[in-house]
């Protein structure tokens, strides 16, 4: 079923808070990082990860979602924790390593989590996908009607675990969808040096689930693709893998000289953003573009407040590091 104007204009405002989240995040790990990929410096430590370009995936998703269904999301993982509905000010501050982070901030930016939506990452490739399949699990078990979303790059489609819980999940027909974001490359590896066939949607036909392909970063693709899914879990018909073509338009991590990609690759990538590509969509179907203008200043507003009270969150007493390890 195609979007409604509401969900549209849901699915933009969305999109906009992602980025210009992200462009603040990128501001603030910069200061004092010098050279850029020394982790220690600054008010963000650790490495960093962004997500600009790839919103299309977070949002045609998640705005099927209720606040009980579980999404695993990756070491990219702020486009999908915006649009999942994490509370940005707990999980700004996690980034930035305080104490109002939901791990104290012990975790950082790879490993948020919000229990009210449902929502954990992982900087482990794959380490998501096993739990998703389990929450799923409970969800047909408990007859709640929920359903278990796993995001993983391309990458971790070459991993064991990517095909032991695609098995499983198909096995018990848990109500989970499995979320590839294709943006090409695993770190420097480009996907055709890595895996052996083209689509990774078609892996699902060995473990007798549906393999969706959505091509070219299209917002309302992805929603229409990842409604069927959904549907088809709620319904108790089972998992689905969807494959999402997307592109990043940074670094693997801040730092990354990028020398892998090819000359140009990245200026055509810009020219496809698929935010402006989106704005004209909605302005072609007649939304008024004070409308969108409103929106844009809404998002950016929106943004600079759990930035500046994560960066005035206090830090963690060094001798606290100890408090959540097992010693024996
Ligand atoms: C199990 C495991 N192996 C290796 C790594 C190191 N690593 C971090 S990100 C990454 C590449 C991931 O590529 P992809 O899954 O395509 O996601 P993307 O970075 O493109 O979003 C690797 C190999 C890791 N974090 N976990």
């Amino acid at each position: 079923m195609s979007p409604n104007i509401d969900t549209r204009l849901w699915m933009y405002a969305n999109m906009v808070k992602s980025r210009r989240y992200e462009e603040a995040i990128k501001l603030a790990y910069i200061e004092g990082k010098q050279p850029l990929f020394n982790m220690a410096k600054g008010p963000i430590p650790g490495e960093m990860h962004l997500s600009s370009g790839q919103e299309p995936c977070a949002v045609g998703v998640c705005a099927h979602l209720r606040a009980d269904d579980t999404v695993t999301a990756t070491h990219r993982p702020h486009h999908i924790a915006i649009a999942k509905g994490v509370d940005l000010k707990a999980m700004t501050a996690e980034i930035f390593g305080k104490t109002d982070g939901p791990s104290g901030g012990r975790g950082g930016h790879m490993h948020l989590f919000d229990p009210k939506v449902n929502f954990c990452c992982s900087g482990i490739v794959a380490q998501g996908m096993g739990p998703a399949v389990g929450a799923a699990l409970a969800a047909k078990m408990r007859g709640s009607g929920a359903v278990a979303v796993s995001f993983i790059g391309e990458g971790a489609a070459n991993q064991g675990a990517f095909h032991e819980t695609l098995n499983l999940a198909a096995v018990w027909k848990a109500p989970v969808i499995f979320v590839i974001e294709d943006n090409a490359w695993g770190i420097s590896v480009s996907k055709r040096a890595s895996t052996a066939i083209p689509r990774n949607a078609d892996r699902a036909a060995s473990y007798g689930m549906p393999g969706v392909f959505v091509a070219d970063n299209d917002v309302d693709a992805v929603y229409v693709a990842a409604g069927d899914a959904i549907r088809r879990a709620r319904a108790g018909r089972g998992p689905t893998l969807l494959e999402i073509e997307t592109w990043r338009l940074e670094g693997h991590f801040m730092g990354d000289a990028e020398g892998y990609r090819p000359k140009g690759e990245l200026t055509s990538l810009q020219l496809r953003d698929p935010i402006p590509r989106y704005r004209q969509l909605l302005c072609d179907a007649g939304v008024e573009p004070a409308r969108l203008h409103d929106i844009e200043a809404r998002e950016r507003r929106v943004v600079t407040e759990p930035v500046e009270f994560a960066r005035h969150s206090s830090s963690p007493s060094p001798h606290s590091a100890f408090e959540t390890v097992f010693v024996k």
